[in-house]
């Protein structure tokens, strides 16, 4: 394959989205060498190239068909989407895992927000015009927003903003600069992206293979490979309590007709609240594997 015809993944170079982006390439078996310019990074064992740049970036490489895939904050991917002629519409294939946080409002302790009727008039400082423009007029609310590119929660004390509109993660931050959490405006977490529609031919054989491995790789983290004995007469109960598990493997026990093993994949985390629950109903020899491969 020649260059053209290589896969091109957009991740953010250097930020918070970065370590968990190319790690997840890696697991999907991506060996890459690094450029000298540190912009490009060639993979080495597939055809797979990838693009370090900025986040706010990553939008408009899909669109204007630069790169193929991106890995991008599902905030970003909102505010900076471009539109146009000759321009391609990116669409999510699958959500990452990683990246998880809320573009909320947030007040100064004395500022009593109840809803976004509170916001009229008002100054909102925020990152985020164009999401928080949009969340304003379905609310029918006309405020003041202020673009800012950072530091957003210091626009309040700096007399700039009244409210501000930013990310939220753990809220220290808000915490540390006296703000109170009023609403969410939307929840967000990093996302796969695609450009263009799949073509056909090697290219696009590889980009479905790539595609599928991350989904796999994504689905597996979560994946938890259960295995337990059980009365037989609480089958049906135990089958409800394990979490996402389709159809689970009932195997009999050597000399008890009472219990059987019972051995499922749940799709889902299994919380200590679960095994308390499956102990509840009867259930012993409890064990929980993390599972490391699955092509479904
Ligand atoms: O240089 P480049 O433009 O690529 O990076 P950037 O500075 O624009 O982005 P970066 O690396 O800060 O964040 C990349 C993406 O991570 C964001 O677009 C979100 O999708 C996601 N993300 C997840 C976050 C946070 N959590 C987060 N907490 N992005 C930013 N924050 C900031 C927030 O803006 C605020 O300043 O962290 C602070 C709040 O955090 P807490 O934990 O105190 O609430
Ligand atoms: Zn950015």
């Amino acid at each position: 394959m020649d260059t053209q015809d290589r896969i091109k993944v957009a991740v953010q170079k250097s930020g918070r989205l970065t370590e968990n982006s190319l790690a997840l390439l890696r697991t999907c078996g991506l060996s890459y060498s690094r450029g000298t310019d540190q912009l490009i990074c060639f993979g080495e064992n597939m055809p797979v190239d990838l693009l370090l740049v900025r986040d706010d970036d990553i939008p408009s490489l899909l669109a204007e068909g630069v790169c193929d895939l991106g890995i991008v904050g599902l905030n970003v991917m909102l505010e900076k989407a471009v539109d146009g002629p000759g321009l391609v519409r990116p669409r999510e294939v699958a959500s990452l895992g990683f990246g998880q946080c809320r573009l909320s409002l947030a007040a100064p302790r004395d500022f009593e927000y109840r809803n976004a009727a509170d916001l009229c008039g008002r100054r909102i400082a925020t990152s985020y015009p164009r999401v928080l423009g949009a969340w304003l007029a379905e609310k029918g609310v006309s405020a003041d927003v202020v673009t800012l590119s950072g530091a957003v929660e210091i626009a309040p004390r700096l007399g700039r903003a009244d409210v501000i509109c930013d990310l939220v993660s753990t809220g220290s931050t808000l915490a540390a600069n006296d703000l109170v959490e009023a609403e969410v405006v939307m929840e967000s977490r990093a996302v796969l992206m695609a450009g263009d529609p799949p073509e056909t031919g090697a290219r696009a054989d590889w980009m479905d293979r790539l595609i599928s491995r991350i989904e796999g790789v994504v689905r597996v983290r979560e994946s938890k490979y259960i295995m337990l004995h059980a009365p037989r007469s609480q089958l049906d109960e135990i089958r409800r309590l394990l979490p996402g598990s389709e159809a689970p493997t009932v195997i009999p026990l050597e000399g008890r007709d009472d219990k059987v093993a019972v051995h499922a994949v749940c799709r889902e985390n299994v919380f200590w609240e679960t095994l308390e629950g499956l102990k509840a109903v009867g259930a012993s020899s409890v064990l929980v594997l993390p599972v490391e491969k699955m092509l479904a």
